[in-house]
């Protein structure tokens, strides 16, 4: 595909509880404070998909997880440099990302998710990855049966899993991979950064994460065209008194942040975006 051809639609992709809707949700936030290098250019909006989770945050309480079936849109017009364009979003449930890799199977929502979405924006949540035994960890006759967990035939390990995802994606796209791989333009973002408790760059987390997952998307790829950041919506849990206090003293929009390719923090979550818009 020709570059000039690219358009601004971006599709974040996450399985269950990888921060997608807190990240929606904080994002909104940040541009209706205008406190982002992004900002609301001019109403009607619609954020009727993220609405409860927006007022739970500002009650200081942790979204709740999306129902599989829904798949609500959520619009929002911003400006950009000295550019007008609307930002759109679907808040789905998760589980329909993972059951593409469960079931090895897509539906037109996400055949026209993947075709439509020039840039796509993959929230892995590190902090929850262990590793099953496969061959990128050590080689098979390293393999130390005591110390490895049994994987049943039907389990994939994660890295697996998110090269399933990313095949699947590509093929419902129908992107080829004889050439590399300019567009869809890809994001991945290592999210809940916090849990990590790191000075490392988010690419050193991937690498230490999913080698195989890096490898795959380093060989499809082109390598301007993809990029590995962090990110931490909410900042920390709010699974305590004093976590909820904050938000409730400072308001959501103070919280949360993106890590850059250097392992700088940046408190603009809309950088996130724009990072995207100009890959
Ligand atoms: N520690 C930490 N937890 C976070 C952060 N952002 C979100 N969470 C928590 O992660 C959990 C999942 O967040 P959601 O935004 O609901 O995740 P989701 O991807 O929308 O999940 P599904 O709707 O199930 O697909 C919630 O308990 C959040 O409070 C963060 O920056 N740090
Ligand atoms: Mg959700």
């Amino acid at each position: 595909m020709d570059e000039t051809t690219v358009n601004d639609n971006i599709l974040i992709i996450g399985p269950p509880n990888s921060s997608k809707t807190t990240f929606l949700t904080q994002l909104y936030g940040r541009i209706q404070a205008k406190k982002g290098c992004i900002k609301l250019s001019k109403t009607p909006m619609n954020i009727t998909g993220i609405k409860n989770a927006y007022n739970r945050l500002a009650d200081g309480l942790e979204t709740e997880a999306t129902p599989a079936s829904i798949n609500a849109e959520v619009s929002i017009p911003v400006k950009w440099k000295e550019n007008e364009l609307e930002l759109t979003f679907k808040d789905y449930g998760g589980e329909q990302v993972r059951d593409i890799t469960a079931l090895l199977e897509y539906d037109k929502t996400w055949e026209t998710r993947a075709k439509e979405n020039d840039r796509w924006i993959l929230f892995i949540r590190p902090g929850q990855i262990y590793h099953h035994y496969d061959l990128s960890i050590t080689g098979y006759a390293d393999v130390d049966k005591s110390k490895v967990k049994e994987v049943s035939h039907n389990e994939l390990s994660h890295q697996y899993n998110f090269i399933e995802l990313i095949q699947a994606l590509l093929h419902a796209r129908g992107t080829g991979i004889k050439t590399s791989i300019s567009v869809p333009k890809l994001i991945i973002v290592m999210t809940c950064w916090d849990e990590l408790n790191t000075t490392n760059t988010p690419l050193e987390i991937l690498l230490e994460k999913l080698p195989l997952f890096y490898n795959f998307i380093t060989t499809l790829w082109k390598k301007d065209s993809f990029t590995v950041l962090g990110a931490a919506p909410q900042e920390f849990r709010l699974d305590n008194i004093a976590a909820k206090d904050k938000y409730l003293d400072e308001l959501p929009e103070s919280f949360g942040y993106i890590v850059l390719e250097n392992g700088q923090i940046d408190k603009d979550l809309t950088r996130l975006i724009e990072i995207s818009l100009s890959l």
